[in-house]
């Protein structure tokens, strides 16, 4: 195996540090809670973790809207903080990656108030994206803010519009601008000077915007004018010129979150040889319960659509050079044992199941804090309870729009953002141990039974499942080089397929539903000379024999071939 670079058999860990754990009393996650907890990401295993913006930030999109990189957001802690949690991290062999929001600052960042000052004699004014009005008076194009509305705000002082793809209050930096690109560069510099060891690069494949700034006519779903800035001209050439000028210089890690994208796209931002990032998140296996790719509804995932996208990207990617991202959880996304699983009667099997599919792959997994022992969505009751800018924007947009509250709410229940942004529950105490103050958001009622403390302490729990995963990938050399073979493709129930190595194979079988169903080994897999072992299963007595099994609610089997 040549010198493989340390990522590719890497499990990453990633904290939202306002929702992680609360040393101060003030109801908010903080840096000194996550030196607390160092231990227990230790105990699972993980090799990074990943931090959520932390820098200074009038909160609007909780972080994502950076008004100084240099500082920390001071509900969070000090720079002498986060040194010590490097430096506490390092000391326990984990690395530490930041997340770094260059497509937009908040506007109230000093660049966008010196940008917004005067439209000549004005250094700051290309920082940012400034257009006049339509002939008739109308914003400059029909583009769609992703928190719902148009992506144009008018500045009454200039009388110009300036854009902002998302939140009003996030204001899209001019990447045409090279000074824009340099104090981008020379703050990346900052943060690996300090020791980080890479970063988390947000809706990193927007920052390209085609001049022309066109209106969208429509022709090509969805018609909001993502098509004039999604993987946009210049996007690879950026990407190339952030490696030559930061990354190259590090042993680092970079993940760019790609905004719908292509497996094309992905291969260029990824292939070493083109010199860009480490790794890509894509979202298209998390857009299968989106009927007719609408977000806010209340539908099943399609599970035949996630086997047929798991598997084209695991094939894809690996043909073309490219590396994966692995992950069901994040901050943005609804807990996956509610939304593809089962968060009542099978919570843990389920979990486990879930688990072990993505883990088996190739690629570097993702883990976002509490899915580790198998937290699920809140279950939101009232609009009070929110706090998440999109679901805000969501709630009053479809209320203007007709929709009852009632209904609005149960779409929220599934789909909102906030599922996966209440608080660690660590343990049983009030507010599970996260807070003793009140918490900024409410924490899951099932917090007595759903903690840490009780996960740890039961060596059957979700907790040592991943565990056990995180291990294999250490110790298997086929699960990051394996190539990747689907099999049973159209089984309603079952997602299998076979990790092929030079002469060993990792056979995952997992049944995804409440109900049992049998796995028939195909006649055209030969490896009937094969011996099976079972390497983990979610079930104490699963079948040894593995060419017929009957597979129990979720049960999800690994099998090492040899
Ligand atoms: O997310 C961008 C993004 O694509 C998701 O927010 C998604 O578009 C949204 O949920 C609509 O469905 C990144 C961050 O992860 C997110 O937290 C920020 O809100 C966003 O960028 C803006 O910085």
């Amino acid at each position: 195996i040549e010198k493989e670079p340390w990522w590719k058999r890497s499990v990453v860990y990633q904290i939202y540090p306002k929702s992680f754990n609360d040393t101060t009393g003030n109801g908010v996650g903080d840096i000194q809670g996550i030196i607390q907890k160092l231990d227990y990401l230790k105990e699972l295993g993980v090799d990074v973790i990943w931090l959520t913006p932390i820098y200074a930030s009038p909160q609007k999109d909780n972080g994502y809207d950076i008004s100084d990189y240099f500082a920390i957001h001071e509900e969070y802690g000090t720079m002498e903080d986060f040194d010590q949690l490097l430096k506490e991290a390092h000391d326990r062999g984990i690395k530490l990656i930041m997340d770094i929001v260059v497509n937009h600052t908040s506007t109230e960042h000093e660049w966008f108030n010196k940008s917004r000052e005067a439209k000549e004699d004005n250094p700051y004014r290309d920082f940012y994206i400034w257009k006049d009005s339509k002939g008739d008076g109308s914003e400059p194009t029909n583009w769609e803010s992703k928190f719902g509305g148009n992506a144009w705000a008018f500045d009454e002082k200039t009388g110009q519009w300036y854009l902002h793809l998302f939140d009003i209050t996030q204001a899209d930096l001019n990447w045409e601008n090279e000074e824009v690109r340099k104090q981008v560069y020379d703050m990346m510099t900052f943060w690996f000077e300090k020791g980080v060891d890479g970063f988390r690069l947000d809706v990193i494949n927007l920052i390209s915007k085609d001049q022309r700034f066109p209106d969208d006519d429509g022709s090509v779903p969805p018609g909001d004018g993502r098509k004039f800035y999604t993987d946009g001209p210049r996007v690879h050439e950026y990407m190339n010129e952030m490696y030559e000028k930061v990354f190259s210089k590090y042993d680092s890690m970079t993940v760019g979150e790609m905004s719908s994208t292509s497996i094309d796209h992905c291969i260029k931002y990824t292939r070493p040889d083109r010199n860009e990032l480490s790794m890509t998140f894509n979202f298209h296996h998390l857009k299968v319960d989106y009927p007719g790719g609408e977000k806010w509804s209340v539908a099943d995932f399609d599970f035949q659509q996630l086997k047929d996208i798991l598997s084209t990207w695991q094939i894809e990617m690996n043909a073309g050079g490219g590396w994966n991202a692995l992950f069901w959880c994040n901050h943005d996304q609804p807990r996956i044992v509610s939304r593809y699983g089962n968060d009542k009667e099978y919570r843990r099997e389920s979990a486990k199941m879930l688990a072990t599919s993505v883990h088996m792959m190739q690629g570097t997994p993702y883990i976002y804090q509490g899915e580790e022992f198998g937290m699920t969505n809140p279950g939101f009751v009232k609009i009070s309870d929110y706090r998440d800018v999109e679901s805000l924007n969501t709630f009053r947009l479809k209320k203007e729009a007709g929709m009852t509250e009632e209904e609005i709410l149960e779409i929220l229940r599934h789909k909102s953002r906030d599922n996966s942004r209440t608080p660690v529950q660590w343990n049983d105490e009030k507010h599970a141990g996260f807070t003793t103050g009140t918490p900024w958001i409410g924490v899951a009622g099932n917090y007595p039974d759903i903690n840490a403390e009780k996960a740890v302490s039961d060596k059957d729990s979700v907790f040592y499942h991943y565990k056990k995963l995180i291990r294999l990938r250490k110790e298997y050399d086929i699960v990051t080089y394996g190539d990747f073979q689907l099999i049973l493709e159209k089984h309603p129930d079952i997602f299998a397929y076979i990790r092929n190595g030079k002469d060993e194979k990792l056979l995952v079988v997992s049944n995804y539903y409440a109900k049992e169903t049998v796995f028939t080994l195909p006649e055209d897999v030969d490896i009937d000379e094969y011996k099976g072992e079972i390497l983990l299963s979610n079930y104490e007595d699963s079948s040894e024999a593995f060419n017929q099994i009957t597979l129990r609610p979720y049960e999800s089997i690994i099998y090492h071939l040899k």
